[in-house]
């Protein structure tokens, strides 16, 4: 077994921590490449991942102690993407991070690629789980933290979940285990952009939100401390993580308010592009976006 020495492998960025700015560099980077993969895949989700990526790239970049050089150390922490669909938006945080080379995105989702539609750890070092049946990821988070405590290893588990993915009754036999547990080295993050797959009937004839309301309460009902954050704002999650780290009686759930598609103009709140692959013309419309995005950050950088 492998332990990082203190202080070494253990630092997110291997270095100082990186500025806001910075974050929100890698963020729009991030929503590139998610973009022009799953352009060239012809298949792949658009929403779900473009409303995590600051989540990942936060917990990545500036959050989690890991080495992409040994993606196996014993004491690193561990990342859940409950929500296997956004599989993208975790394959490419993991490349920029330096797990695997950026040029491999263009693999995505193609026969024999180490990238498919939805997390196999079993073939991409850095996995920390399998997923894509939603409703199961948080399970192994908990065994995940039990097993640090049982091993006395100072790992945190981090898993992400999507609001619509939390109808799923098996994450509340897990939510009910980690606070039994009193899992201080667990956190839950969703994703709340209220949009799952379909439209939900209203009797306006539009509204598509989902009316699964305050996933917080119903946390903390469970007996999870529950923090709240803007999802999009680096800052916010860097303070959400922070209070979660600081908690140490029991399981945190932080609700990330999120917006599907988050970044693109025609995408962002659509469930349309829940998954829908991008034209060669919109691609080339997002790519101008998010350029503008880059420029208007360094204007203000
Ligand atoms: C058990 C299971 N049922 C259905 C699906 C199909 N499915 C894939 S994504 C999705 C919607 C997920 O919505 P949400 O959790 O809110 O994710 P996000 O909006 O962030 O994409 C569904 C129903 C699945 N992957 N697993």
């Amino acid at each position: 077994m492998t332990v990082a020495e203190p202080g070494s492998a253990r630092t997110a960025a291997g270095g100082p921590r990186p500025s806001l700015t910075e974050l929100q560099r890698t963020s729009i980077e991030t929503r590139r490449l998610i973009m022009q993969s799953i352009h060239t895949a012809g298949a792949g989700h658009v929403g779900g991942p473009l409303s995590v990526t600051d989540l990942l790239v936060n917990l990545y970049f500036d959050r989690m102690h890991l080495d992409p050089a040994q993606p196996d150390l014993a004491d690193r922490d561990r990342l859940i993407l409950s929500k296997g669909h956004s599989s993208i938006a975790l394959y490419t945080v993991l490349a920029l991070r330096g797990y695997l080379p950026v040029s491999e995105l263009a693999t995505f989702d193609a026969a024999n690629s180490r990238l498919q539609g939805h997390p196999d750890m079993t073939i991409l070092p850095g996995l920390d789980m399998s997923t894509g049946s939603l409703g199961q990821g948080l399970s192994p988070g908990v065994g995940m933290a039990i097993g640090a405590r049982m091993r006395g290893l100072p790992f945190h588990t981090w898993v992400i979940l999507g609001d619509g993915e939390i109808q799923e009754g098996q994450v509340w036999e897990a939510a009910f285990t980690g606070a039994r547990y009193g899992l201080s080295n667990l956190t839950a993050i969703v994703d709340y952009n209220k949009l799952p797959q379909y439209g939900w009937p209203h009797e306006s004839g539009h509204t598509r939100e989902t009316p699964i309301e305050d996933p917080g309460g119903k946390f903390a009902a469970f007996g999870w401390h529950v923090v709240e954050c803007d999802g999009h704002d680096h800052g916010s999650i860097r303070a959400a993580c922070d209070a979660a780290l600081a908690h140490t009686h029991g399981p945190t759930c932080i609700v990330a308010h999120t917006i599907k598609g988050k970044g693109i103009s025609f995408s962002e709140g659509d469930y349309l592009w829940h998954a829908k692959v991008p034209s060669a013309a919109e691609l080339e419309r997002a790519l101008a976006e998010l350029d503008a995005q880059e420029i208007a950050l360094e204007g203000r950088a």
